[in-house]
C-alpha cells in the first residue's frame, strides 16, 4: 500500500486546510506557498490519477469538472481571469503525484510558476 497523498489527507481532515469549494468529484483549497496574489489548487477527490495526462486519458469528464471548478473559484476569488497550471513530472516541478490544477490570478508577472 502506498501512503495517501497530502491532498487525500486534507480531504479526510487529517491535515488542516479550508476547503473553499467543492463539486461531487473535486475540491479546492488555497496553496500553502502562494506564487501569485490568488493561488488556489483544484483537486480531484480521488488520487487515482497522478497527473493531468493520466486524467485526460482516463476520465476526461472529471478533467472538465476540475476546469469548471477552477473557473468558479477564479470568479469568486479573483476577477474571473486566471492561469491554469498542471505541473506534470518531477522535472517540471511536480511534487505531489495526485493530479491538481494550480489556479493563479491577480497581478501575474511571470509566464512560469515557481
Ligand atoms: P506541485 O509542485 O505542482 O506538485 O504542487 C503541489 C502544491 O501543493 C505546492 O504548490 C504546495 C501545495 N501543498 C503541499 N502541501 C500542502 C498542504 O499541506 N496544504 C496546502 N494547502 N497546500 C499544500
Amino acid at each position: 500500500m502506498t501512503e495517501p497523498s497530502v491532498f487525500t489527507r486534507i480531504l479526510r481532515g487529517e491535515i488542516p486546510a479550508e476547503i473553499i469549494a467543492e463539486t461531487e468529484n473535486a475540491f479546492a483549497i488555497r496553496d500553502i506557498a502562494p506564487q501569485a496574489p490568488v493561488h488556489l489548487l483544484v483537486i480531484p477527490k480521488s488520487e487515482r490519477y497522478r497527473d493531468v495526462v493520466e486524467l485526460a486519458e482516463g476520465d476526461p469528464e472529471l478533467l472538465a469538472e476540475v476546469v469548471g471548478l477552477a473557473r468558479a473559484v477564479a470568479a469568486e476569488h479573483a476577477d474571473g481571469e486566471f492561469r491554469l497550471v498542471f505541473n506534470t513530472g518531477a522535472a517540471a516541478g511536480q511534487t505531489v503525484f495526485h493530479v491538481h490544477a494550480h489556479v493563479l490570478a491577480g497581478q501575474l508577472q511571470e509566464k512560469t510558476l515557481g
